[in-house]
């Protein structure tokens, strides 16, 4: 999941109240990490309490049967206007956005920051026109990309008979898009493919928003939602139609930090906090939390960070939960942990998907497998659902 915006909407504020590490994961899965990755967290309701099971999970947390379950964040390079011709920190940004499945984009909604960045007085920006030019700016950039020899390659593939949907996706590799990406935006667009030289530019920039829409898709953190200039744009954000969750980025991190020092109780996603000794508070902090209570939890039930990122996965990637088990009665491994680990994976994806993603083995000697809600036998090729405990069934 990337984070991009333009400078100074709270990006890096988002990901430090993300990413800041409240607690160790014995088993964490992320070893080398760059320093503008970190990890965040999916949040589901665990399955500990339906089964009336207590957990021991390996590669994710259950907190008061909140499981929490590690995904990966980037904290991208901020984008200017200019970004695609090499303006800023154009390049950095393309790099780090290439791994993303989606996007994260903040915004300043309250509007007191123009284009660039910089301070202007609240209300005066349009949080729209920031999320349009990030977007012009990534298209430019791929346009760019296959812009460069399009003449020349077209020409020669026409001649030669080889295949335009090949060729790009060959060129987008790198950003994560597939053979089947390509295939699928051409034959939406219903471009030509026996005649690429055909193609107009305009053809071409269709063809590039379509790609990102499909392999990048993003929604919008309307973030500084605490500042009153933030309500109306926040309506006029929903208005067009995306997913647009209010986030207040600063008040999540004072509250994770808060946490962190046993100031109060909270679990990144919880609709409030509770302070279980305000005497230990100083005035400033009792002032501060306050703030945090009047101008974040009472108007938006949370401040959004955690359900930011939740909406990517579940909303925009359709992902899903599943907790894979070897004995379906006790719910636990081999080793007797119990609910040990829980898998975020793709939508669609299938008993036989789950073996493949435990281990490679498990899914060549598949035989079936077991849903230990229902103890039903499930085939290979049986979509999982969201929540589902599983036992694979194999040779090996
Ligand atoms: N009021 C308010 N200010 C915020 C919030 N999040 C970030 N900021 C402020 O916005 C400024 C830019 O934040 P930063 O995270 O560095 O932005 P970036 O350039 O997009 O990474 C800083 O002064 C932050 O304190 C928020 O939720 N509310
Ligand atoms: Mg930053």
């Amino acid at each position: 999941m990337g984070v991009v915006g333009k400078p100074n909407v709270g990006k890096s504020t988002f990901f430090a109240a993300a990413t800041l590490k409240d607690v160790q994961i014995a088993d964490y899965p992320f070893t080398t990490i760059q320093p503008n990755m970190g990890v965040a967290y999916l949040r589901t309701q665990c399955v500990c309490r339906e089964f009336g099971v207590k957990d021991t999970p390996r590669n994710s947390l259950c907190v008061e049967g909140v499981r929490l379950i590690p995904v990966r964040l980037v904290d991208v390079a901020g984008l200017v206007e200019g970004a695609s011709q090499g303006r800023g920190l154009g390049n950095q940004f393309l790099d780090d956005v290439r791994q993303a499945d989606a996007l994260i984009q903040v915004v300043d909604a309250s509007g007191s920051t123009d284009l660039e960045g910089r301070k202007v007085a609240p209300g005066s920006n349009d949080p729209l026109r920031d999320i349009e030019m990030v977007e012009r700016e990534f298209d430019l950039w791929v346009f760019g990309i296959l812009k460069k020899d399009w003449e020349r390659q077209s020409r020669s593939l026409e001649q030669t008979g080889g295949k335009i949907v090949e060729h790009l996706a060959n060129r987008l590799t790198g950003l994560s898009v597939t053979f089947g990406d390509v295939e699928q935006v051409v034959l939406h667009l219903k471009l030509r493919t026996e005649k690429p030289s055909h193609w107009t530019d305009e053809e071409l920039m269709h063809f590039v928003m379509g790609i990102r829409k499909l392999t990048k898709p993003s929604l919008i953190a309307a973030n500084k939602a605490d500042l009153p200039a933030a309500f109306p744009n926040i309506e006029k954000l929903k208005g067009t139609g995306r997913t647009v969750v209010a986030c207040a980025s600063e008040a999540e991190l004072l509250l994770r930090r808060a946490a962190e020092h046993g100031l109060v109780a909270y679990t990144p996603g919880d609709r409030g906090f509770v302070v279980p000794s305000p005497e230990k508070l100083s005035p400033a902090q009792k002032n501060a939390l306050g703030m945090v209570d009047e101008m974040v939890m009472k108007v938006y039930g949370g401040t959004g960070v955690q359900e930011a990122i939740n909406a990517a996965y579940f909303g925009l990637l359709n992902a899903i939960v599943v907790f894979p088990v070897e004995d379906e009665t006790k719910l636990s491994d081999k080793g007797g942990k119990v609910l040990p680990d829980a898998y975020v994976m793709k939508g669609g994806s299938t008993a036989l998907d789950l073996a493949r993603t435990v281990h490679s083995e498990l899914a060549e000697g598949f035989l079936y497998a077991i849903d230990a809600r229902t103890g039903k036998r499930l085939a290979g090729d049986h979509k999982l659902g969201n929540r589902d405990v599983v036992k694979i069934v194999s040779t090996k």
